[in-house]
């Protein structure tokens, strides 16, 4: 199999913590994609230029990390990452929307400062600080919950994936007043599947 990503995407690494996670490593080689650039040839592959872009083994592609990773984690019929049925699944269900919605703030913010400083529209750069400011208050509270701290989940990769952006946007600070967010961040950060795809620093 052969999964597109960039180096630096909290999406692309969500799926590369699941690789690493279910072993999977040697089934699947990966390959940096040119995303956001005119007529870059990995259109002609993945139409939408987006990363990540899953192409298994009978030729059939997927994006959206989210059922790229339920698909991997299915491919042993062992599955780790899925949700309890029921009524119990409401919380962590509730869980993960909120870390994929600071994630999705931040990748906005990062991808922002990732142009041309000419281009960059200073309502959006507000807007997303603010926004992850008030997002990093909340997850200080939620971050106690108890799945967030047992074993390891699709909730608990994607916030460490989309925190894991301060390596990127030096104006991502949301360490300052949330110490408990902050050391489950590291504690996490030393597995070694998230040690080994940490975003590369911003220069
Ligand atoms: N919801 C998608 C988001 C994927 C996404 O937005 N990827 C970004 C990189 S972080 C991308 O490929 N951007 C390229 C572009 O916008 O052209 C997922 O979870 O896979």
């Amino acid at each position: 199999m052969k999964l597109y990503i960039t180096p630096a995407s909290p999406y692309a690494r969500i799926v590369r913590i699941v690789i690493l996670e279910k072993d999977l490593g040697s089934r699947i080689e990966i390959i940096p994609a040119q995303t956001r650039l005119a007529n870059s040839p990995y259109y002609r592959i993945n139409p939408s230029g987006r990363v990540p872009y899953l192409i298994r083994d009978d030729g059939v592609a997927m994006e959206e990390s989210a059922l790229i990773c339920a698909w991997l984690d299915h491919l042993d019929g062992r599955p780790v990452f899925d949700l309890p049925h029921g009524d119990e699944s409401w919380e962590p269900r509730r869980l993960q929307a909120l870390a994929t919605s600071i994630t999705d703030g931040i990748a906005v913010w990062s991808r922002e400062i990732a142009r041309a400083p000419a281009e960059r529209s200073p309502t959006l750069l507000q807007h997303e600080a603010e926004r992850s400011r008030r997002m990093a208050a909340l997850w200080e509270i939620e971050i106690e919950h108890q799945w967030m701290n047992g074993a390891l989940n699709m909730a608990q990769i994607t916030l460490a994936c989309g925190l894991g952006l301060e390596a990127r946007n030096p104006d991502l600070q949301w360490r300052p007043d949330h110490p408990k967010l902050s050391a489950w961040f590291d504690r996490l950060s030393a597995r070694p599947s998230f040690a080994a795809t940490a975003p590369p620093r911003h220069q």
